[in-house]
């Protein structure tokens, strides 16, 4: 008893677990957790920016959930444990309030960040190394922001440079291959000369950006923001901006851009908005028709101004019922395949007609800008990993019915394949099996061979050579590499070290906009 006493005192003062008497400082609790992500400024980073202007359809209830849960398709860890709920609520107050002044990048800031490091003039007119130059691969390495360019018949990496800060989205190059343009998430982008490994030209054409597409005619590079909220048009030799357009919708809601891809066949420029359910397409032609911004049978003579958006660039909308996050688009261009992440199903766009055609049965958050199209059993189809769902959906293209879903190990991200192969090959990128990968035979539409490249380490993205015979595969780690394997045997041929290597992109099956591959 003579002990027990001060252990019972001990024991009754231990559990009044006293109450936080202060607010929690949500500034500090930003700073130590979220800036370096979504930057020091909540402007973006990695990770989104983080203003009302940027949250807006996301209600405050959301938030909180987010920040406890983590997201794991964003790899965006879950604070729950390690935060109290009143800190997580703090946090997304903090994150509503509007910054004093958001900064402007208009024309003005954009022109000030313009480098031309070699005039375009001087640049030499023949390859500058002995290489395949439709043979090379841009291989994007996160873990120390470098990109490798290596040629895809040795294997051997020709130049490393430093990129910018998190480069993001697929390397898009001119139509002859000789130019790589890439972006990153905060706003630049850059072009590169894959005859004599120089940079060309940069520019900031945005605060956060989404991605960038290459006109089908090479004369001109789109990019999407999500801050501020605009399209921006350059000038492919110099990336001098010749447009600006601000993204808003017929009511003036602002929106983020989710992403904008070319369309070569149409000569267009296709946008997806993250805030207004419609799609915008803009001409690149040199003379294009003006795009009636009304009701055509509200027109009256005489109304022309603000009645058409007279080019260069002129925006055509079409209007959907829903919101569409990532799009892909059949082979001919004719269709839009897209998907928003909250929805159940994704939804056909006809670009001809300008309307939904047909929705898909397309739940657990597919991925389609990673979506690939071959035959099967003489019909044209689809494939696309889910960031939720441990499936690859296959999709009839003219009955839009999904024919297949193949059980995989776990969700995936990306897939690809090559018309010289009779296999399509996918990622689990998420779960206790990412370091898998699967290869599917495209005729039976089964697993034919699981690999695992590193035990423990995230193997994902994969790319093919030219001609399809070999298939590169990233080891996704700080400690990664690069593993090209026979597109046949499976077999590995060879590994070359590199810093948490991302995606990979073959130059020649990229210009022929293989169906294999992204787009
Ligand atoms: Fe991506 C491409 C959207 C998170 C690596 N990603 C794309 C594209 C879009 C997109 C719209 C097509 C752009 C293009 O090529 O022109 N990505 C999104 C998201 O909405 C998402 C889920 C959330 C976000 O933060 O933006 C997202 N993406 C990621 C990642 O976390 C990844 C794995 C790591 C990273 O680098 O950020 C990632 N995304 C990639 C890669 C591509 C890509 C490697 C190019 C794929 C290709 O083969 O073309």
């Amino acid at each position: 008893m003579r002990f027990l006493l001060p252990v019972l005192a001990v024991l009754l003062i231990g559990v009044q677990i006293p109450a936080r008497a202060e607010t929690p400082d949500a500034a500090a609790l930003y700073a130590e957790h979220c800036a370096e992500c979504h930057g020091a400024d909540r402007l973006g980073g990695m990770g989104t920016p983080l203003l009302p202007e940027n949250l807006g359809r996301l209600r405050k209830d959301k938030a909180i959930k987010i920040i406890a849960d983590g997201r794991p398709a964003v790899q965006m860890p879950a604070y729950e444990g390690s935060l109290e709920m009143d800190e997580i609520k703090a946090l997304v107050d903090f994150i509503y309030i509007p910054l004093e002044a958001v900064p402007q990048w208009e024309l003005a800031e954009m022109n000030a960040s313009h480098i031309i490091h070699t005039d375009p003039a001087e640049l030499p007119e023949t390859p500058q190394h002995k290489a395949d130059p439709l043979n090379l691969f841009t291989v994007v390495e996160t873990g120390d922001h470098h990109v490798t360019i290596l040629d895809g018949d040795s294997f051997e990496p020709l130049w490393r440079f430093k990129s910018r800060f998190a480069l993001h989205g697929g390397a898009k190059y001119s139509p002859d291959g000789r130019f790589v343009y890439l972006a990153s998430r905060d706003g630049w982008v850059s072009k590169y000369d894959l005859h004599s490994f120089q940079p060309v030209a940069e520019i900031r054409i945005g605060i956060n950006t989404r991605n960038i597409a290459v006109s089908g005619d090479g004369r001109w590079v789109a990019a999407g923001n999500t801050l501020p909220h605009t399209l921006v048009i350059m000038d492919s030799k110099t990336l001098k901006p010749v447009k600006i357009i601000p993204v808003t919708g017929k009511d003036g809601t602002s929106s983020r851009v989710s992403a904008v891809y070319t369309a070569p066949p149409r000569n267009s420029f296709v946008a997806a908005l993250k805030d207004i359910p419609e799609i915008w397409e803009m001409s690149y032609e040199d003379d294009p028709e003006p795009v009636p911004q009304g009701l055509i049978h509200n027109y009256q003579p005489g109304q022309e101004e603000g009645f058409f958006d007279y080019g260069p660039f002129p925006v055509r909308r079409i209007i959907l019922d829903d919101y569409l996050d990532d799009f892909f688009f059949d082979q001919s261009y004719v269709n839009l395949i897209g998907a928003a992440r909250n929805a159940k199903n994704g939804q056909v766009v006809n670009m001809r007609v300008g309307r939904k055609i047909a929705d898909l049965d397309l739940s657990g958050m597919p991925h389609l800008g990673s979506g690939i199209t071959f035959e099967y059993a003489g019909r044209p189809v689809m494939a696309t990993p889910h960031l939720k769902d441990a499936a690859i959906s296959v999709i009839d293209l003219k009955s839009w019915k999904t024919i297949k879903r193949i059980e995989t190990r776990g969700p995936g991200f990306f897939m690809r394949s090559h018309d010289n192969t009779p296999y399509m090959w996918t990622d689990v990128f998420f779960g206790p099996n990412r370091d898998l990968l699967h290869i599917i035979d495209k005729r039976t539409l089964e697993i034919v061979k699981t690999l695992r490249p590193a035990p423990g380490k995230t193997g994902a993205h994969v790319e093919f050579t030219r001609d399809g015979k070999f298939a590169l595969v990233s080891v996704w780690d700080m400690d990664g590499a690069l593993v090209i394997y026979d597109a046949t045997t499976f077999e590995e041929v060879k590994r070359i070290k590199m810093v948490k290597p991302s995606g990979k992109y073959n130059v020649f099956n990229k210009i022929t906009y293989s169906s294999g591959t992204s787009h």
